[in-house]
């Protein structure tokens, strides 16, 4: 792994590019990060990831150019890297067993934070059953995280952070970016909170941790009405 160049091709307000910006970030790799603009993507972007989204990483191994893109991918590879790692050990390697516990949450968890993002927050109108819905999930994710603790310590017996924690982070940080808009809507959930709080205090996540101002910018950018606006640069356009 040691001579691998690696260009890591991001939106820093993206929370999928902030997957593997936190994994790089705990990992303490280096690596090159080049800003993408998702609503001008450059022709250098566009032949890295031809579906033009963030994340997208560039490895350069012995002369050899390798294309990775989805950030849980990406940041299973980053996390491969000599040093502590988000996938538990056992016998001086990642545990398959484990490994598989907590991909198997990732798959069946992480597609529904993300879509109440644009099935609850992004939505101008939302009756009484879609907030319901919203805070039964929330609830379930409070369960899970209780007294502040790591999103699968129920299911390991013993309360370590993992994979599922880094991945489900940025997802949670739009909802406390937001929650000031929902007076009271999170005060019941003092786990989740907890968690929250726990996550956020962590160096690396400080390091790519996105500016509230500008998730709360990109919160009314989308709850306006007409098509789908990509993340463009410079990102100081969200202050
Ligand atoms: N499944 C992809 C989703 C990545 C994704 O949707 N990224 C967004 C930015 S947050 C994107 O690039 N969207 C394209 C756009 O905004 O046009 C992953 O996990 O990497």
């Amino acid at each position: 792994m040691s001579g691998e160049k690696l260009e890591l091709a991001v939106h820093t307000l993206c929370p999928y590019s902030q997957r593997a910006l936190y994994v790089a970030a705990f990992k303490g790799l280096q690596f090159d990060l080049i800003e993408v603009d998702l609503a001008n993507p450059s022709e250098w972007f566009l032949d890295l990831n031809p579906l033009c989204e963030a994340p997208a990483l560039k490895v350069t191994r012995n002369g050899q150019v390798f294309k990775l893109t989805e950030s849980l991918n990406v940041s299973e590879y980053l996390n491969s890297f000599p040093g502590r790692s988000l996938y538990p050990i056992w016998h001086g390697k990642i545990d398959p067993l484990e490994k598989g516990i907590v991909d198997v949450f990732i798959k069946n968890q992480l597609g529904t934070a993300g879509s109440y993002l644009y099935n609850f927050f992004y939505c101008t109108e939302v009756t009484a059953e879609q907030t319901q819905e919203f805070k039964n999930y929330l609830n379930t994710l409070n369960t899970m995280t209780e007294n502040g603790n790591y999103f699968l310590h129920k299911t390991l017996g013993r309360n370590e952070m993992t994979m599922a924690d880094a991945m489900i982070y940025p997802i949670i940080e739009r909802y406390m970016a937001y929650k000031d808009f929902y007076q009271g809507l999170f005060e019941p959930y003092t786990g989740l909170l907890s968690w929250y709080n726990r996550m956020s205090a962590e160096p690396w996540i400080q390091t790519y941790k996105a500016p509230i101002n500008r998730l709360q910018k990109i919160y009314h950018i989308r709850r306006e009405p007409g098509d789908y606006r990509p993340l463009t640069l410079p990102s100081s356009l969200y202050d």
